[in-house]
């Protein structure tokens, strides 16, 4: 089925710019949680941040029909269809967005390029190293043909996080030594929490490693530049049966009778050597009772460092070392004022953003580099250098092994 007509039925777009140079038409492909996000980001950023186009919300895909039909009227989009193939197809789209499990980024993203849209992808990239190659390979070359990519590590948006990017990057942070980074969940806990998508390997391509660890990766390499060579990893699942679920949406579902194995990690465990001598370590958890979302990461060099928690997403804790020793101390910066990275679009000094801010902000980057011609970041290859560490970990944990080298290609 589909919803080829408008759902608003007054034929207006809903920025009413229809058509115009001035407008960049979007697809969007899923319908769960980052569906979500993903359309109030689109719908918000020509409102909320002034953007050289203005996002036409033009179809939404899912394959669920009456879920999609459903989301496609809430969230604003013009029409709806329960067959991404269609989106892709449709020569009224310019840009495809992909927020659907990993297990079909591959295939939408390759199909979108050689279609000549440009393709926003969630994050991790693919479910494998391999479609990981052939997707930047694809994304290369397409780029030599005008199209551009970009993979979803929405975290990068964060002010008070790309303000610590450009602390390091000034040198304020001297030479970097350490990289300290935890993602911490508790959303699973419950070992009758149902068996959802993101437990299931065919789905998800791994647990918490995939889902929170490539966050801490690309986060890790964002703030410092530097890339990891080299890793010894350990992965557990400790709840290894579920209940069945019967339905679900976002994070939570309801549980059935029957169940079924876990087949992606619960926790992953790492440590890394990067490239310039730095040591990083890296813990990726969902049993971490008490933790929601708590992305931390610390960063020390030697003349200083800078702590962030997302629990507390406006603040950066920043310790200059040079500073006079008797009045030294981190200190709190807020990241809400219009001087720091992003906030010239935003609210008055003070008022902070939230997680779907993120969003907001990446599509502002995103239709910028179109508008601009210029490829955006994160990229395909920078989400291919993910997916090499996130290989070498399940290696490293499945090998028990002292040390795993993350493959050069992807670097
Ligand atoms: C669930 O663990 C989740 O929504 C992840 O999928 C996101 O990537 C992370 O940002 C928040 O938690």
């Amino acid at each position: 089925g589909d919803g080829s007509g408008l759902v608003s039925g007054d034929g207006e777009s809903n920025n009413g710019n229809s058509g115009g140079s001035s407008t960049l038409r979007i697809g969007l492909i899923g319908h769960g949680f980052m569906g979500r996000m993903h359309s109030l980001a689109w719908q918000s950023v020509g409102r909320a941040v002034e953007v050289p186009l203005v996002p036409e919300l033009i179809a939404i895909a899912g394959r669920n029909p009456g879920s999609v039909a459903k989301a496609a009227r809430a969230w604003g989009w013009q029409s709806w269809t329960d067959d991404w193939r269609t989106l892709v197809a449709r020569d009224d789209i310019d840009v495809i967005d992909i927020t659907t499990p990993g297990a079909l980024h591959a295939e939408i993203a390759l199909a979108a390029l050689a279609a000549g849209k440009h393709v926003l992808c969630e994050k991790p990239l693919a479910n494998t190293l391999a479609e990981a190659r052939e997707m930047t390979a694809a994304a290369e070359e397409a780029a030599a043909r005008g199209v551009l990519s970009m993979v979803g590590f929405n975290y990068r948006r964060t002010p008070a996080l790309a303000l610590a990017r450009d602390l390091v990057a000034q040198g304020r942070l001297g030479e970097i030594r350490h990289v300290r980074a935890v993602y911490l969940q508790d959303w699973i806990n419950d070992p009758e929490f149902p068996l959802v998508w993101r437990l299931r390997k065919e789905e998800a391509g791994s647990g918490a490693l995939g889902d929170l660890g490539a966050h801490l990766v690309d986060l890790a390499y964002f703030l410092t530049g530097r890339r990891i060579t080299g890793l010894s990893a350990r992965t557990r699942t400790f709840v290894e049966e579920r209940p069945l679920a019967t339905s679900a949406s976002g994070l939570s579902g309801a549980a059935g009778s029957e169940r079924g194995r876990v087949t992606v990690d619960d926790a992953a465990v790492f440590f890394a050597d990067c490239e310039g001598g730095a040591l990083a370590t890296f813990e990726a958890t969902r049993f971490a009772p008490g933790r929601k979302n708590a992305m931390r990461i610390e960063v020390n060099g030697s003349e200083g460092s800078v702590a962030f928690d997302f629990e507390a997403m406006n603040e950066l804790q920043f310790y200059d070392a040079t500073s006079d020793a008797a009045g030294a101390g981190f200190s709190r910066i807020l990241a809400t004022e219009p001087q720091h990275p992003y906030l010239d679009a935003w609210w008055p000094p003070g008022h902070g953003l939230g997680y779907d801010h993120t969003f907001v902000n990446q599509k502002r980057d995103l239709i910028e580099a179109i508008a601009a011609g210029k490829a955006p970041t994160p990229s395909f290859a920078d989400g291919l250098y993910v997916q090499g560490v996130l290989a070498a970990v399940e290696d490293s944990a499945r090998n028990r092994s002292a040390w795993t080298a993350v493959t050069q290609e992807a670097l």
